[in-house]
């Protein structure tokens, strides 16, 4: 990308976040076009930041911004400016000058490092990869009881082709010490509290060397969206999206096992089967959230969607899980009763998301539950009935869409 459009960028977050951020605002004032989730309370105005499309807000500050569902018709890949946004901690940075950024690696390892941006795309081999960063909450307002936390529909999700270096070449050149046990990530963004503990997030090493996990600089052939972590971020095929750290900057080997606040007590999940407890009750041991579950979306039709009686009509989708690949898709257009096999569209490679379409004939008036249910390699099924957490996490369960026959 030209130095042009990297300083514009940087001028475009100075003035719309740092500055007087009219252009943020201004579609609120304006009355902004208004979607509904599937939930109570679900009303959302779409507003505009820098870009980014019009997009459903939680929060302004820090932004934390969910893709409007029906951005994901039709396309397999998310376009950087429909992808989903969530910060935790206000003090991001607004303005990020490409030439003097570095990413150091220190810690227990033999050499430590502070790597230039012209460094990591020049001095290490480059490698890509489509796959799919989810937030640990997405879906998380459609908990039933409802639970605490940002009140998320499906979009805070997608699904991108990744550039960068493997963060194993990058901890190599930095040669870890024996009894290196973890690494941790840290980025540019800053608590503005004190009581509030920078975002910093922990791998153990083996998988931080398993060739998978990256450190990216571009995002769909561009450089990565500021709020999406210009001008690199870590990618964790098939891990949640809180392990993606955005705007990295500090990379650390470590001995022990690291308990920072966003991995203990944040982000951390039931220790058994189900990684489930009994609605309203408390888990009594927690690990830390780790791997997707395996989810399918019916994209094309939305509930109140209008089909007609008598004709051929096709529902398309997407699907996804943690890197086994969808090994198959069923849908039902009469509520479950019967089910029939989708065809599944190309493979992007097994962290991607996957299309899936399949046919079906109303055949009276009236309404229609549309239901599809996704099947990975690994042998995981989506359950029929969702399961349950205090934190909302992981939400997952055989999406029902209701459509009207005419
Ligand atoms: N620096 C930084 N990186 C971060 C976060 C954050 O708060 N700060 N949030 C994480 C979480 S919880 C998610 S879901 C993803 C979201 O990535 P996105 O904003 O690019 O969609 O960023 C992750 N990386
Ligand atoms: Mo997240």
């Amino acid at each position: 990308m030209s130095s042009n459009n990297t300083i514009s960028r940087r001028k475009i977050m100075t003035t719309a976040l740092a500055g007087g951020a009219s252009s943020v605002f201004a579609s609120w004032a304006m009355g902004a076009e208004k979607i509904n989730l599937p939930i109570g309370y679900g009303e959302r105005e779409l507003s505009v930041f820098p870009e980014k499309k019009p997009m459903i807000v939680l929060t302004s500050r820090p932004p934390q911004l969910e893709t409007p569902f029906n951005y994901f018709d039709n396309k397999v890949i998310t376009p950087n400016d429909e992808f989903f946004v969530r910060y935790h901690i206000a003090g991001i940075p607004t303005s990020i000058d490409p030439d003097s950024y570095r990413l150091k690696v220190l810690g227990n390892v033999g050499k430590p490092l502070e790597i230039s941006l012209d460094d990591l795309k020049k001095n290490f081999p480059s490698q890509r990869i489509v796959a799919v960063n989810q937030c640990s909450g997405n879906s998380r307002g459609l908990f039933e009881p409802r639970v605490n936390g940002g009140q998320l529909g499906n979009g805070a999700m997608g699904n991108a082709a990744w550039v960068g270096v493997a963060l194993k070449d990058i901890l190599r050149a930095a040669n870890p010490g024996a009894g290196a046990k973890q690494v941790t990530f840290d980025g540019l963004d800053k608590p503005v509290l004190q009581s509030d503990s920078d975002f910093v997030k922990a791998l153990d090493i083996d998988h931080a060397m398993n060739g998978e996990v990256m450190v990216a600089y571009q995002m769909n052939g561009a450089d990565l969206p500021f709020l999406n972590g210009y001008p690199i971020k870590l990618i964790v095929p098939g891990y949640y999206g809180t392990y993606w750290v955005k705007h990295l900057s500090e990379i650390k080997v470590i001995d022990d096992v690291y308990n920072g606040f966003w991995m203990n007590p944040a982000y951390r999940i039931p220790d058994n089967d189900c990684n489930c407890v009994e609605p309203g009750t408390t888990p009594t041991k927690t690990i830390p959230i780790n791997k997707f579950t395996v989810r399918s979306f019916i994209t094309n039709l939305a509930d109140e969607s209008v089909v007609a009686v008598g004709k051929t009509t096709q529902a398309k989708g997407i699907a996804f899980d943690s890197g086994s690949g969808i090994q198959k898709i069923l849908f039902s257009s009469d509520n479950g009763l019967n089910w029939i096999d989708a065809r599944l569209g190309q493979d992007l490679g097994r962290y991607s998301f996957r299309e899936w379409t399949a046919e079906f004939t109303p055949q009276q008036k009236g309404r229609l539950e549309l239901k599809v249910r996704a099947f990975s390699n690994a042998g995981e099924v989506q359950p029929m009935a969702a399961k349950w957490m205090p934190a909302g996490y992981m939400r997952n369960v055989v999406e029902t869409i209701k459509v009207n026959a005419v």
